[in-house]
């Protein structure tokens, strides 16, 4: 007893703790690196600069967990429900068309991950009339029964109709200045969807897609839409060889693809997927518009030119067919068993401004 007493005196005392306490450090140090190194992801600009965003992990993504108690046809391994469209990517990821996914099985899966889905479209100038169709029908078939929080950009915040909206869904009018120049307003775009997911999504959303206003809703949008990124290819070049694609051409532009060099040709009108994947993505446009901009060169299709580049070298985790992105204009193709986003025929003189 005497003994250990002499022990535990003194110096003692004091090297076991001076000894508890590098433990301590050494292992909040271990855990903080073990745990950034699994989740952790930093996303930095294309220009190496050194803003940071942290996002919360994400975990529902990578775990599917199904209702025991939902019946559904069996899947066949060896007949294709859709033998007539190609509905995989030479990377493995799945390019979504009507008949190859059960919207029940899907839903019933993501309902109870209480997943939330942000959606961004612009209104600048006389695009305001779009709104009201724009709104109405994406409460009829974009993500029904889910959370959604779309953002309305626009000018004329006055011109925004009051649509009502179901529990749980909900429209925040975001007042942006006005602009002539589509070029403008095309840059911006990139710009406002990556403040917007710095300021106000970042953990709060999981997902984001960002769609142009000049389109109506026909039919489901839903949760297998849902990826880490997530393109829609565009309905009119599905069919041509890659030398038809109106990619940028110029080597001097950052959005140059080379002849003999890409997969799809992807709408600039319909993107989407993580936030953070979607934070890089409009970070890394928005760089490299500006950096064509500062050398005097506009890409051939502005952003969506961009994107394109981007989707090349990043490849998207899902794609999703022109389903999700017709033109009104457009006989619909028998492929196309369903349309289910579709730009309106618009009369270019009257809503443009004059360039
Ligand atoms: C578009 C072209 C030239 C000049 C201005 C515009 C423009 C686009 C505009 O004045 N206001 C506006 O809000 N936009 C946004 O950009 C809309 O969300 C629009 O859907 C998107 C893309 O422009 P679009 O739809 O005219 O392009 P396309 O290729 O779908 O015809
Ligand atoms: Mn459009």
């Amino acid at each position: 007893m005497s003994f250990k007493m002499h022990l535990l005196t003194g110096r003692t005392v004091a090297v076991i703790l001076l000894v508890l306490l590098l433990l301590g450090v050494l292992y909040s140090y271990i855990w903080r690196h073990y745990r950034d190194g699994i989740f952790g992801q930093e996303v930095r600009p294309a220009d190496g600069s050194s803003s940071r965003v942290d996002f919360t992990i994400v975990n529902h993504w990578f775990h599917l967990v199904a209702s025991d108690y939902l019946e559904y046809q069996q899947p066949s391994i060896v007949q294709g429900s859709r033998t007539d469209v190609v509905t995989v990517t030479p990377w493995l990821a799945p390019i979504v068309w009507e008949g190859t996914y059960n919207p029940q099985l899907l839903d019933s899966i993501y309902r109870p991950q209480n997943i939330s889905i942000a959606a961004t479209v612009f209104a600048v100038g006389k695009y305001t009339k779009f709104l009201r169709d724009f709104l109405e029908t994406a409460e009829q078939h974009f993500f029904v029964g889910f959370k959604v929080h779309v953002y309305v950009f626009t000018d004329r915040p006055k011109e925004v109709h009051q649509v009502k909206m179901a529990a749980g869904r909900q429209l925040t009018v975001v007042p942006v200045p006005g602009s002539n120049r589509w070029q403008e307003i095309s840059a911006r775009r990139m710009e406002l969807i990556q403040t917007l997911i710095e300021e106000k999504l970042q953990n709060h959303m999981d997902y984001i897609f960002c769609l142009d206003v000049d389109s109506k809703f026909h039919g489901r949008w839903g949760t297998e839409s849902l990826g880490a990124l997530v393109a829609v290819i565009h309905p009119g070049y599905y069919k041509d060889d890659r030398s038809k694609f109106p990619y940028e051409r110029r080597h001097e532009s950052t959005a140059y693809v080379a002849p003999g060099k890409g997969d799809f040709y992807y709408c600039g009108g319909a993107f989407g997927g993580l936030l953070q994947e979607v934070h890089r993505l409009a970070n890394t446009c928005r760089t490299n518009f500006e950096a064509d901009a500062k050398k005097g060169i506009e890409a051939a299709w502005q952003e969506e030119s961009h994107l394109n580049r981007y989707m090349l070298i990043n490849k998207p985790t899902k794609v999703l067919s022109p389903e999700y992105l017709w033109q009104d204009f457009k006989p619909r193709n028998p492929e196309v068993r369903i349309i289910r986003f579709s730009g309106v025929i618009k009369n270019y003189a009257d809503i443009r401004p004059n360039v």
